[in-house]
């Protein structure tokens, strides 16, 4: 054991660092950083160790807390339903010397979760894996719709679009790093407003009592999913966004990672399209998942969240590029500018086709 490595008197609160052989980054997320736990005799991590960005959860008890609820509620339902391989269908957070899944070791906050074996993260899904990835989604959100404990709203107004454009004005008018002297900014900014009203239209819905909230998970990129080796779903996972949002949230969010055909931050917008035979299968998949509890309104507005989210990451990525990358790790000064140009290329892409909301 490397008596440098900074992160085993952490992962001492948790787990027997005797047995601990590394210590090692793992993952790409933009927000929290992770870390894979190896010990002795195992070929795999053992344990993911994650340093929990509080800037962004500011109320980290309240994100432990919901975070246990719902892991215990599926855990539940799943032992009634008689499943096998819970361990590998929903995460497990360890408790801490503590009592808490979380400790807090100067100023910065950590956790701990068993690894599952055999699992990997994919950035890419085949119309398969999509439909299996709609069905899962959908199971997730209809496995939590009987939660009785409150769901704290983790990040207030976190897919409020309405509220993520008064973020984009804010940091226009206070343009600190100067970067609205350039000409392509001023023009994203013209493109962005000139369809505000249009894809408001969902808290317009919430307003007039239309549209519910439900528990979402609310970040449900493809790389937020374990597959087995063979490509089957396992288990969903980066849970810190479960709160309560509109059903868009889960269904628009994957479509702008899996039905994109290009990166998230493709510097090369020509490999930018929709891809409808994605689009096709989450939606079948989550259709089947949600047939219990989806409403008309839902069920029609699903084409509008398949362009919502991809607009909505625009104007977050946008805002961000402004305030000189306070929020997102980046990897270049411009990365954030080459991440508003791809997501506004996939809202167009999206925007352009026809999209149906059945199947
Ligand atoms: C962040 O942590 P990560 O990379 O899974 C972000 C999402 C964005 C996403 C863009 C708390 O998710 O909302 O859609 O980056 N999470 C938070 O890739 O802001
Ligand atoms: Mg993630």
């Amino acid at each position: 054991m490397s008596e440098k490595n900074p992160f085993f008197p952490i992962a001492a609160h948790f787990v027997d660092v005797a047995q601990v052989t590394s210590i090692q980054p793992m993952g790409n997320g933009l927000i929290n950083d992770t870390y894979k736990i190896m010990i002795n005799g195992h070929e795999q991590p053992k344990y993911v160790l994650q340093h929990i960005n509080d800037k962004v959860f500011t109320d980290v008890e309240m994100l432990q807390r919901n975070i246990e609820i719902v892991t215990n509620h599926i855990r539940r339902k799943y032992e009634q339903a008689g499943l096998s391989h819970i361990d590998r269908r929903v995460l497990h957070f360890l408790k801490a010397d503590t009592g808490k899944t979380y400790v807090k070791v100067g100023e910065e906050y950590w956790r701990v979760m068993d690894f599952i074996a055999d699992s990997v993260t994919q950035e890419a899904v085949t119309p398969q894996s999509a439909y299996d990835a709609g069905r899962s989604f959908g199971d997730f959100e209809s496995l939590l719709s009987d939660v009785k404990e409150p769901i704290g709203e983790i990040i207030p107004n976190f897919h409020n679009i309405e509220f993520r454009l008064k973020q984009l004005d804010e940091a226009i008018a206070a343009d600190p790093v100067g970067r609205m002297s350039d000409q392509e900014v001023q023009d994203y900014v013209k493109k962005i407003k000139d369809l505000a009203y249009e894809m408001c239209l969902g808290e317009r819905l919430f307003r007039e009592g239309k549209l519910p909230k439900r528990i979402c998970h609310c970040d449900t990129k493809v790389n937020n999913m374990l597959f087995d080796k063979e490509g089957n779903v396992l288990c969903i996972i980066d849970l810190d966004t479960i709160m309560p949002s509109f059903v868009f949230s889960d269904f628009g969010d994957f479509l702008r990672s899996a039905a994109n055909t290009g990166a998230e931050d493709d510097p090369d917008l020509g490999n930018i399209h929709f891809n409808l035979e994605i689009y096709d299968a989450f939606l079948n998949g989550y259709l089947e998942g949600t047939k219990t509890f989806l409403t008309p309104i839902e069920r029609e507005n699903l084409p509008y969240a398949a362009t919502l989210f991809p607009y909505m990451q625009a104007v977050r990525f946008f805002a961000d590029y402004i305030n000189g990358d306070t929020y997102y790790k980046t990897r270049y000064p411009e990365h954030n500018m080459v991440r508003t140009r791809a997501q506004w290329k996939l809202f167009q892409e999206a925007r352009s086709q026809k999209l149906e909301a059945s199947v």
